[in-house]
């Protein structure tokens, strides 16, 4: 039985302001019940507690780390550096780049350190925190159920509201 206090998912981001779009991860995490711990850790200003927390991550029964960041965005790679749990990359719209910037950084790791990369902002936000889930469902069949019912349930309110004509229903 694993203990439902255990964060299995540590969510990072570089700065208080990526939570306006991080807060979506966490609550897509919370809507599936995923154990999670959200904290801001950053690559530039706070190299040595990345380096902590990335490095003591796999010990303290982590299982995935979702990094999100804006700019350069070395966080998640430098989170993956440190461990060889998956890490998954969110770029953050944070400059006059509009994540473009943040995109390549994440996405092009060299060969040998790899990061997930999810799409910039919320959409990859929310994405990172369900591709999360589906990394734990071998080991958490609750959180692949908890998947298909969000699968299912996104497959009937399309075909619940099929003519763009008519108010969607209630
Ligand atoms: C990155 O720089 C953060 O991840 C954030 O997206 C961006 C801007 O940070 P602030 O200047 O708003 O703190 O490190």
């Amino acid at each position: 039985m694993t203990d439902p206090k255990q964060p299995l998912v540590g969510v990072i981001m570089g700065s208080r302001s990526d939570w306006q779009t991080m807060q979506h991860c966490a609550a897509t995490l919370e809507e599936l019940q995923v154990a999670h711990e959200v904290r801001i850790v950053s690559a530039h200003r706070t190299p040595d507690w990345l380096m902590d927390y990335a490095g003591s991550a796999e010990s303290r029964g982590l299982q995935v780390l979702i990094a999100a960041a804006g700019g350069a965005a070395h966080l998640p790679g430098m989170a993956a550096s440190k461990t060889v749990l998956p890490v998954l990359g969110v770029p953050m719209d944070a400059t006059v780049m509009h994540g473009m910037d943040a995109l390549l950084s994440i996405v092009q790791m060299p060969g040998g350190v790899p990061v997930g990369t999810l799409a910039v902002g919320k959409p990859g936000a929310i994405n990172a925190a369900l591709l999360a889930a589906a990394m734990l469902g071998e080991a958490h069949p609750e959180l692949r159920e908890a998947l298909r019912r969000r699968r299912q349930a996104m497959t009937d309110k399309v075909l619940r509201d099929r003519d763009p004509r008519l108010d969607p229903p209630a």
